[in-house]
């Protein structure tokens, strides 16, 4: 926990400190009617895969190996010529996030070490120049992503470690050995060429999920044109950006990271929930990029319960993976990946098209809703009975994926469920379906 947060930057730091340029951006945006559509399809849509995925997978100490062990950027380059993920296999990335239950993938383009994990013709730093692999993985699991129906979102890190125009230098990377100067308007039109190549050559695109504004919260990052330009280019591409503040004009969903939305057991998320569409994100160990030592993994059980808090709490979860050098997912993650879409493919309906129920996310458990059901997700309760704050009538009660008879006494202001005992189908989650009606 300590070297979690030792390690991750002081994203706090930004809640008080973004000029008004940042907050502004894109003043008096208004979401495009296509955007509108994206937003609700991103909110049905409650579950997907992030992957890190680069050229330090290949050290296997995590994605901030570079500034951790204070590489040199022109050692870090050494790094692109061992590359050639020989195993790497797109279809099989996508099949594995199907069964999983997932609808949509959120790949790393670019990370903080600066290395294009796509064919980007405004850098030679990139998989296809610098790699024996010298394809476009990108453009691979993009065609087979849209084969299955899974819509792909580009991770984009504003912060770079690596270009020299990165400058002044932020938070983090300052042991990389880069030139003392740079122009930073220049790293940001660099920047824009890179977002430019991914929402014109990559099909319609998910999304833009932006990391690293925290390195320089007191940075001009010229928002307002990135926004537009994204927004120009493709309007039903949804725009967050992990800043770990109240979400910018211009944005178009809230990431919360290693969080619940409204907790901060991770120390940054201190920023209120808006009332965009919301997702949290976490890994299934401690490490984004792969880590050979990292053995540290969450059962099924709590991930799908992760994934479960998260609908109840109006939240998509979006679930890590750090593929190996050689392009495989470990077998750890692939077990754990299948568990959950086995317990969606009973459970589903609870968590899919749905929106945060009437009831808040207690101790106990959560509410979600759709149309004309209240799911009742009994995930922590040993009592018989449970009581539910909740001004509706129920006209039906019965248990998703189980049998067992639920007796619902309608109160002053609630209703009480009983039987609950004798209802358990698992250790996971009791789910108790309330039909409501007049
Ligand atoms: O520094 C990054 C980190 O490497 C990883 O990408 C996470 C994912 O949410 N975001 C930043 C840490 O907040």
């Amino acid at each position: 926990m300590i070297a979690r947060l030792l390690r991750t930057p002081t994203c706090a730091l930004a809640a008080c400190l973004l000029p008004a340029s940042a907050l502004l951006s894109q003043p008096g945006y208004t979401p495009t009617p296509e955007n509108v559509a994206a937003r609700t399809w991103f909110q049905d849509a409650r579950f997907g895969l992030f992957v890190h995925w680069g050229v330090y997978s290949q050290m296997g100490a995590g994605e901030w190996v570079m500034n951790n062990r204070s590489i040199r950027a022109s050692d870090y380059e050494r790094l692109p010529s061992s590359f050639n993920p020989t195993a790497y296999d797109a279809t099989a990335w996508v099949a594995l996030a199907k069964a999983a239950g997932m609808k949509y993938i959120t790949i790393t383009s670019k990370h903080h070490d600066g290395f294009a994990m796509f064919d980007s013709k405004v850098s030679d730093y990139t998989i296809v120049k610098r790699t024996p692999f010298a394809r476009d993985p990108i453009r691979q699991l993009v065609d087979a992503a849209g084969k299955e129906g899974i819509k792909v979102f580009f991770y984009y890190s504003q912060l770079d470690w690596h270009h020299p125009d990165y400058f002044p230098l932020g938070s983090t990377g300052r042991q990389t050995g880069r030139p003392d100067g740079g122009n930073f308007d220049r790293y940001l039109d660099y920047m824009n060429g890179q977002l430019k190549e991914l929402l014109t050559n990559y099909g319609p695109v998910g999304g833009i999920w932006f990391d690293g504004m925290w390195d320089k919260p007191e940075a001009n990052w010229r928002l307002d044109e990135t926004y537009r330009l994204i927004h120009q280019l493709q309007p039903a591409a949804l725009i967050g950006s992990n800043h770990h503040v109240t979400p910018i004009a211009g944005e178009d969903f809230q990431m919360i990271e290693k969080d619940l939305p409204g907790q901060n057991s991770a120390g940054f998320n201190k920023a209120e929930m808006s009332t965009l569409p919301l997702e949290t994100c976490e890994t299934m160990n401690g490490s984004w990029g792969f880590d050979i030592t990292d053995r540290n993994y969450k059962s099924s059980r709590d991930l799908i319960r992760y994934l479960v808090r998260s609908a109840g709490a109006n939240a998509n979860f979006l679930l890590n993976v750090g593929p190996m050098p050689n392009g495989t997912i470990q077998p750890e993650f692939v077990e754990r990946l299948r568990a959950i879409g086995k317990w969606l493919e009973v459970n589903g309906e609870s968590v899919y098209g749905t929106r945060g129920g009437p009831v808040s996310p207690r101790p106990w458990g959560v509410t979600t809703r759709k149309a004309n059901k209240i799911y009742v997700h009994i995930l922590d309760w040993m009592d018989d009975d449970l009581w539910l704050p909740l001004d509706a009538k129920v006209r039906r009660a019965t248990v998703l994926g189980g049998e067992g008879i639920v007796r619902v006494q309608p109160g002053k202001g609630g209703v009480l469920l009983s039987g609950i005992a004798a209802l358990k189908q698992d250790d996971i989650d009791t789910i108790v379906v309330l039909e409501i009606g007049q």
